[in-house]
């Protein structure tokens, strides 16, 4: 039987990695788009990229980038690939304030630019196609839970972005019959999570303040709310989304939420540090047993506007998929800060 392959734009993210991996142990010839940069990136994905993945044939790596339109089409054209998922983006919710245009050319054309390319490249009847959606454009929920029907607010340039790329997906797919599908993920973390987002930030700084390495934690809005899962059970289930018969929407999410507040809490539990919490709003912060400052709020880590809940209501893909997480919550903390404990020894 012909081995399957797949393109992954975005392979040398947290769910690129954990996606190649899958798709390599189901025998995929896996090629996985990289971004060149003028200086090599020693991030802990980039690791496991460069060093897991180099030496594997049926691992291939292309050079482009989802802004450019050329080298997307001749990366599609060169592998005609059976499955795309598009993972790559600004995925950095706070930074996309910052960089407004950028982000909506990464993550709004670029799932633009790939679905042409299987358009102009007569693939629509060969190749199926994944897009990274994001419960932010549910953004001031209009309804709780959210699934597949709940109205979109975006309220960041990211999800606004997003939301391009949902609808051009859905566009093409009802237009000339694209098999495009998009995932709507709830919040997915991992060992392997960029360090600037809440959990990883949370997780290596309690841990850094427990071994004395660090003194203090900054952090923003306290009071959100997220859907947590690990990012291992959300890319198994991105591999699903594309065998089913026909293409279709999907929410993946675990249906409990957390405040950052109680994430918090519930990391210090586990490294049994107490913290005592005093003060409200931006001036709330959190005390060691000795009075010490460890946790404190700072202007910076505030967005413009930011979303206060999320809970997804993932029925239908537990139902049609037949998905549903595997890891919970404790588990994914204790897995992050094995992995923290690891890379303080190795001193990263
Ligand atoms: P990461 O930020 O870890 O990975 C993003 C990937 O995109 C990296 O491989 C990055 O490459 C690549 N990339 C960024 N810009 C470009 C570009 N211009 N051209 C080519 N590649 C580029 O994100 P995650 O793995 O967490 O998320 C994967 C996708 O899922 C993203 O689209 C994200 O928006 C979406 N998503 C994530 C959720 C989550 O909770 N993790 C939830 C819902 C959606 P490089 O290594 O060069 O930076
Ligand atoms: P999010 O994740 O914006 O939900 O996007 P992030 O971890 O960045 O923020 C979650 C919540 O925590 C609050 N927060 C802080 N966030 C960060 N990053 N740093 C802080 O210091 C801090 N303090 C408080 C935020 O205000 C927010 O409310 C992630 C990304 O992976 C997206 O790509 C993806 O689409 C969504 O999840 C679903």
């Amino acid at each position: 039987m012909k081995r399957k392959s797949a393109l992954i734009f975005g392979a040398s993210g947290q769910d690129g990695s954990y996606l190649a991996e899958l798709l390599l142990k189901k025998k995929y010839i896996v090629h996985g788009v990289k971004r060149r940069a003028s200086n090599l990136n020693v991030s802990i994905n980039n690791d496991i990229y460069q060093n897991r993945y180099k030496k594997n044939k049926n691992f291939i790596v292309h050079y482009g980038d989802i802004s450019d339109s050329a080298s997307v089409y001749k990366i599609i054209d060169k592998t005609k690939p059976d499955e795309i998922y598009n993972l790559a983006a600004q995925s950095h919710v706070a930074f996309s304030f910052e960089v407004p245009e950028y982000t909506a050319n990464a993550n709004a054309l670029g799932a633009l630019r790939i679905v042409e390319s299987i358009k102009l490249h007569n693939l629509i009847k060969k190749t199926k196609f994944y897009q990274a959606g994001s419960s932010e454009i549910f953004g001031r929920v209009q309804d709780s839970p959210q699934n597949e029907n709940t109205p979109f607010y975006p309220l960041s340039p990211y999800a606004v972005a997003k939301l391009y790329a949902h609808w051009i997906t859905k566009n093409y797919r009802e237009t000339y019959g694209i098999f495009g599908s998009n995932g709507i993920l709830f919040n997915h973390e991992s060992p392997r999570r960029g360090v600037t987002f809440v959990t990883r930030k949370i997780i290596s700084g309690l841990c850094k303040i427990k071994e004395k390495k660090q003194k203090k934690l900054y952090l923003g809005n306290l009071n959100s709310k997220r859907d947590w899962g690990h990012a291992r059970d959300y890319c198994f289930a991105m591999w699903k989304i594309l065998q089913q018969k026909k293409p279709d929407d999907f929410v993946i999410a675990t249906g409990i939420q957390y405040s950052i507040k109680q994430f918090i809490n519930k990391v210090a539990k586990k490294l049994n540090m107490k913290i005592y919490w005093k003060g409200k709003g931006i001036k709330e912060k959190g005390y060691d047993k000795n009075g010490n400052i460890i946790i404190e709020c700072h202007k910076n880590y505030f967005r413009p506007l930011d979303v206060n809940t999320l809970l997804g209501d993932s029925k239908k893909a537990r139902k049609l998929l037949k998905w549903k997480p595997k890891t919970h919550i404790d588990s994914l903390i204790d897995e992050m800060i094995r992995a923290e404990y690891k890379y303080l020894n190795e001193d990263k």
